[in-house]
Protein backbone atom coordinates (compact mmCIF):
# COMPACT_ATOMS: atom_id res chain seq x y z
CA UNK A 1 0.00 0.00 0.00
CA UNK A 2 1.18 3.61 -0.94
CA UNK A 3 1.55 6.10 1.95
CA UNK A 4 -0.99 7.72 0.31
CA UNK A 5 -3.48 5.00 0.48
CA UNK A 6 -2.75 4.34 4.58
CA UNK A 7 -3.25 8.08 5.01
CA UNK A 8 -7.06 7.65 3.25
CA UNK A 9 -7.51 4.71 5.55
CA UNK A 10 -6.58 6.60 8.42
CA UNK A 11 -8.82 9.68 7.51
CA UNK A 12 -11.83 7.39 6.79
CA UNK A 13 -11.65 5.00 10.36
CA UNK A 14 -11.42 8.46 12.47
CA UNK A 15 -13.97 10.42 10.09
CA UNK A 16 -16.12 7.45 11.08
CA UNK A 17 -15.90 7.95 14.70
CA UNK A 18 -16.03 11.74 14.58
CA UNK A 19 -19.56 11.37 12.52
CA UNK A 20 -20.90 7.68 14.64
CA UNK A 21 -21.06 6.27 10.95
CA UNK A 22 -20.93 2.82 9.92
CA UNK A 23 -17.80 2.04 7.48
CA UNK A 24 -17.47 -0.91 5.26
CA UNK A 25 -13.90 -2.79 5.89
CA UNK A 26 -10.75 -1.37 4.82
CA UNK A 27 -9.68 -4.83 3.72
CA UNK A 28 -12.47 -4.74 1.20
CA UNK A 29 -10.72 -2.23 -0.51
CA UNK A 30 -7.31 -3.21 0.45
CA UNK A 31 -6.95 -7.02 0.86
CA UNK A 32 -3.44 -6.69 1.55
CA UNK A 33 -3.99 -4.62 4.59
CA UNK A 34 -2.22 -7.30 7.44
CA UNK A 35 -1.57 -6.42 10.95
CA UNK A 36 1.52 -4.66 10.24
CA UNK A 37 0.60 -2.51 7.81
CA UNK A 38 -2.65 -2.06 10.34
CA UNK A 39 -0.18 -0.13 12.78
CA UNK A 40 1.29 1.86 10.14
CA UNK A 41 -2.11 3.41 9.57
CA UNK A 42 -2.84 3.97 13.07
CA UNK A 43 0.24 5.84 13.78
CA UNK A 44 -0.79 7.73 11.01
CA UNK A 45 -4.03 7.96 12.29
CA UNK A 46 -2.94 9.05 16.12
CA UNK A 47 -1.16 12.22 13.78
CA UNK A 48 -4.46 13.29 12.36
CA UNK A 49 -5.95 12.75 15.94
CA UNK A 50 -3.58 14.66 17.59
CA UNK A 51 -3.37 17.78 14.94
CA UNK A 52 -6.98 17.96 15.46
CA UNK A 53 -6.24 19.05 19.21
CA UNK A 54 -6.62 15.55 21.44
CA UNK A 55 -3.75 14.17 23.51
CA UNK A 56 -2.78 10.56 24.06
CA UNK A 57 -3.39 9.83 27.63
CA UNK A 58 -2.58 6.27 27.36
CA UNK A 59 -2.99 2.50 25.86
CA UNK A 60 -5.60 -0.22 25.76
CA UNK A 61 -4.63 -3.44 24.91
CA UNK A 62 -6.78 -6.03 22.53
CA UNK A 63 -7.09 -9.42 22.76
CA UNK A 64 -5.82 -10.49 25.80
CA UNK A 65 -8.15 -12.26 27.59
CA UNK A 66 -9.04 -15.74 26.13
CA UNK A 67 -12.90 -14.94 26.13
CA UNK A 68 -12.71 -11.76 23.67
CA UNK A 69 -10.31 -14.07 21.89
CA UNK A 70 -12.66 -16.40 21.42
CA UNK A 71 -15.57 -14.10 21.12
CA UNK A 72 -13.75 -12.46 18.39
CA UNK A 73 -12.05 -15.83 17.07
CA UNK A 74 -8.41 -14.23 17.09
CA UNK A 75 -5.18 -15.84 19.21
CA UNK A 76 -3.60 -12.44 18.56
CA UNK A 77 -3.63 -9.16 20.92
CA UNK A 78 -3.19 -6.06 19.55
CA UNK A 79 -2.91 -2.47 20.75
CA UNK A 80 -4.72 1.05 20.52
CA UNK A 81 -4.40 4.69 22.30
CA UNK A 82 -6.10 5.93 24.92
CA UNK A 83 -7.19 9.82 24.11
CA UNK A 84 -8.48 12.46 26.47
CA UNK A 85 -11.79 13.13 24.44
CA UNK A 86 -12.54 9.14 25.45
CA UNK A 87 -12.82 9.22 28.84
CA UNK A 88 -16.24 8.93 31.03
CA UNK A 89 -15.83 10.36 34.50
CA UNK A 90 -17.81 8.29 37.34
CA UNK A 91 -21.11 9.57 37.68
CA UNK A 92 -21.31 10.98 34.19
CA UNK A 93 -23.43 9.23 31.35
CA UNK A 94 -22.15 7.14 28.32
CA UNK A 95 -24.44 8.54 25.44
CA UNK A 96 -25.70 6.45 22.78
CA UNK A 97 -25.86 9.69 20.04
CA UNK A 98 -21.46 9.82 20.46
CA UNK A 99 -21.68 5.89 19.42
CA UNK A 100 -22.45 3.21 17.13
CA UNK A 101 -22.88 -0.06 18.49
CA UNK A 102 -21.01 -0.07 21.59
CA UNK A 103 -20.24 -3.22 23.54
CA UNK A 104 -19.07 -2.63 27.46
CA UNK A 105 -16.19 -5.01 29.29
CA UNK A 106 -14.79 -4.93 32.40
CA UNK A 107 -10.91 -4.30 32.41
CA UNK A 108 -7.78 -4.02 35.10
CA UNK A 109 -5.36 -0.54 34.34
CA UNK A 110 -2.46 -0.11 35.43
CA UNK A 111 -1.19 3.67 35.79
CA UNK A 112 2.36 4.12 35.30
CA UNK A 113 4.54 5.97 37.60
CA UNK A 114 7.96 5.18 35.76
CA UNK A 115 8.90 4.78 31.86
CA UNK A 116 8.83 1.25 29.95
CA UNK A 117 10.76 1.11 27.17
CA UNK A 118 11.34 -2.27 24.82
CA UNK A 119 12.48 -4.63 23.80
CA UNK A 120 13.16 -6.67 26.27
CA UNK A 121 10.49 -5.06 29.13
CA UNK A 122 9.27 -8.10 31.35
CA UNK A 123 5.65 -8.77 33.99
CA UNK A 124 8.15 -8.09 36.70
CA UNK A 125 9.37 -4.41 35.45
CA UNK A 126 5.99 -3.47 34.39
CA UNK A 127 4.77 -4.38 38.15
CA UNK A 128 7.68 -2.13 39.67
CA UNK A 129 6.73 0.93 37.76
CA UNK A 130 2.60 1.12 37.98
CA UNK A 131 2.21 3.51 40.35
CA UNK A 132 -1.37 2.20 40.82
CA UNK A 133 -4.02 0.09 39.66
CA UNK A 134 -7.75 0.82 38.94
CA UNK A 135 -11.37 -1.08 37.85
CA UNK A 136 -12.13 -0.01 34.91
CA UNK A 137 -14.92 -0.05 32.35
CA UNK A 138 -14.03 0.06 28.22
CA UNK A 139 -16.97 1.02 25.96
CA UNK A 140 -15.76 -0.43 22.38
CA UNK A 141 -17.20 0.73 19.08
CA UNK A 142 -15.81 -0.44 16.08
CA UNK A 143 -16.59 1.56 12.76
CA UNK A 144 -16.99 -1.65 10.56
CA UNK A 145 -20.47 -2.72 9.58
CA UNK A 146 -21.78 -5.47 12.07
CA UNK A 147 -18.68 -5.20 14.36
CA UNK A 148 -17.35 -7.51 12.42
CA UNK A 149 -13.35 -6.91 10.43
CA UNK A 150 -9.56 -8.59 9.85
CA UNK A 151 -6.58 -7.89 11.90
CA UNK A 152 -5.61 -5.13 9.64
CA UNK A 153 -8.85 -3.61 9.78
CA UNK A 154 -9.13 -3.27 13.79
CA UNK A 155 -5.86 -2.51 14.23
CA UNK A 156 -6.48 0.34 11.18
CA UNK A 157 -9.30 1.66 13.89
CA UNK A 158 -7.69 2.07 17.00
CA UNK A 159 -9.01 -1.21 17.91
CA UNK A 160 -12.75 -0.27 18.35
CA UNK A 161 -11.61 2.28 20.68
CA UNK A 162 -14.88 3.97 21.89
CA UNK A 163 -14.72 5.57 25.74
CA UNK A 164 -13.46 4.39 28.72
CA UNK A 165 -14.29 4.56 32.35
CA UNK A 166 -11.88 4.57 35.30
CA UNK A 167 -12.94 4.15 39.34
CA UNK A 168 -11.61 6.56 41.44
CA UNK A 169 -10.25 4.17 43.94
CA UNK A 170 -6.52 3.65 43.38
CA UNK A 171 -4.66 0.28 44.78
CA UNK A 172 -1.18 -1.10 45.41
CA UNK A 173 -0.30 -3.34 42.98
CA UNK A 174 1.28 -5.61 44.82
CA UNK A 175 -1.56 -5.59 47.54
CA UNK A 176 -3.08 -8.33 46.71
CA UNK A 177 -2.35 -10.85 43.83
CA UNK A 178 -3.47 -9.07 40.42
CA UNK A 179 -3.83 -12.01 38.84
CA UNK A 180 -6.11 -13.65 40.76
CA UNK A 181 -9.30 -11.27 41.29
CA UNK A 182 -12.65 -11.98 40.41
CA UNK A 183 -14.91 -9.94 39.00
CA UNK A 184 -18.47 -10.11 38.14
CA UNK A 185 -20.29 -7.76 35.45
CA UNK A 186 -24.30 -6.65 35.40
CA UNK A 187 -26.26 -5.43 32.52
CA UNK A 188 -29.59 -4.09 34.74
CA UNK A 189 -28.92 -5.84 37.77
CA UNK A 190 -28.27 -9.36 35.74
CA UNK A 191 -25.16 -10.97 36.46
CA UNK A 192 -23.95 -11.42 32.33
CA UNK A 193 -20.12 -12.29 32.71
CA UNK A 194 -18.24 -13.99 35.81
CA UNK A 195 -13.95 -14.21 35.53
CA UNK A 196 -10.78 -13.64 37.15
CA UNK A 197 -7.91 -11.43 35.97
CA UNK A 198 -5.84 -14.70 35.33
CA UNK A 199 -7.41 -14.63 32.32
CA UNK A 200 -5.10 -12.38 31.31
CA UNK A 201 -2.19 -14.18 30.17
CA UNK A 202 -2.25 -15.71 33.36
CA UNK A 203 -1.45 -11.99 35.01
CA UNK A 204 -2.30 -9.00 33.42
CA UNK A 205 1.18 -7.47 33.86
CA UNK A 206 2.37 -10.40 31.41
CA UNK A 207 -0.59 -8.46 28.83
CA UNK A 208 1.96 -4.94 29.68
CA UNK A 209 5.21 -6.08 29.32
CA UNK A 210 4.50 -8.11 25.68
CA UNK A 211 2.37 -4.51 24.64
CA UNK A 212 5.57 -2.44 25.31
CA UNK A 213 7.83 -4.76 23.49
CA UNK A 214 5.60 -4.40 20.11
CA UNK A 215 4.65 -0.65 20.37
CA UNK A 216 9.03 -0.03 21.06
CA UNK A 217 9.04 -1.84 17.45
CA UNK A 218 5.91 -0.94 15.67
CA UNK A 219 6.99 2.63 16.48
CA UNK A 220 10.63 2.89 15.83
CA UNK A 221 11.78 2.87 19.31
CA UNK A 222 9.54 4.84 21.48
CA UNK A 223 8.20 3.85 24.70
CA UNK A 224 5.39 4.14 27.91
CA UNK A 225 5.82 7.37 29.73
CA UNK A 226 4.79 8.35 33.31
CA UNK A 227 1.23 8.84 33.68
CA UNK A 228 0.14 6.59 31.05
CA UNK A 229 -3.22 4.50 31.75
CA UNK A 230 -2.55 0.85 30.03
CA UNK A 231 -6.17 -0.47 30.18
CA UNK A 232 -4.98 -4.38 29.81
CA UNK A 233 -8.25 -6.09 27.77
CA UNK A 234 -11.86 -7.42 28.16
CA UNK A 235 -11.72 -10.14 31.07
CA UNK A 236 -15.21 -11.34 30.10
CA UNK A 237 -16.76 -11.30 26.17
CA UNK A 238 -17.90 -7.78 25.65
CA UNK A 239 -22.05 -6.99 26.23
CA UNK A 240 -23.94 -5.20 23.80
CA UNK A 241 -25.71 -1.54 25.20
CA UNK A 242 -28.50 0.03 24.60
CA UNK A 243 -30.27 3.30 25.83
CA UNK A 244 -31.44 2.69 29.41
CA UNK A 245 -29.15 0.50 30.33
CA UNK A 246 -26.91 0.26 33.78
CA UNK A 247 -23.49 -1.48 33.50
CA UNK A 248 -21.88 -2.53 36.64
CA UNK A 249 -18.44 -4.33 37.39
CA UNK A 250 -17.71 -5.83 40.84
CA UNK A 251 -13.98 -6.45 40.93
CA UNK A 252 -13.26 -8.09 44.16
CA UNK A 253 -11.52 -5.31 46.34
CA UNK A 254 -11.06 -3.26 43.87
CA UNK A 255 -14.13 -2.74 42.44
CA UNK A 256 -17.04 -1.25 41.64
CA UNK A 257 -17.28 0.76 38.61
CA UNK A 258 -20.29 1.69 36.85
CA UNK A 259 -22.70 3.97 34.32
CA UNK A 260 -25.85 4.01 32.66
CA UNK A 261 -26.61 4.77 29.13
CA UNK A 262 -28.71 7.30 27.83
C1 LIG B 1 -11.15 -4.94 19.45
C2 LIG B 1 -10.88 -4.34 20.81
C3 LIG B 1 -10.55 -5.42 21.81
C4 LIG B 1 -10.22 -5.93 24.26
O1 LIG B 1 -10.26 -5.52 25.43
O2 LIG B 1 -10.02 -7.11 23.98
C5 LIG B 1 -10.47 -4.92 23.20
C6 LIG B 1 -12.52 -5.55 19.39
O3 LIG B 1 -12.67 -6.70 19.80
O4 LIG B 1 -13.44 -4.87 18.93
O5 LIG B 1 -10.63 -3.76 23.51
MG1 LIG C 1 -10.95 -3.57 25.67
Amino acid sequence: MTQEDMLWCARTSWEAEKTHSEIPMLTKTYPQLDRLTGYQIQNLRNQIVEAEGNRVVGYKLGSTGLKKRQQMGTAASSYGRLYDYMRVRPGEPVRMDELIHPKVEPEITFVLKKALTGPYVTADQVMHATGYVVASLEIIDSRYENFKFTGGDVVSDNISGGKYLLSDKRYDPFASDLGLIGLEITLNGDVCGQAATCEIMGHPARAVAEFANNFWKNTGGQGLLPGQFIMTGGITQAFSLKRGDFVQARFGRLGPVEFHVV
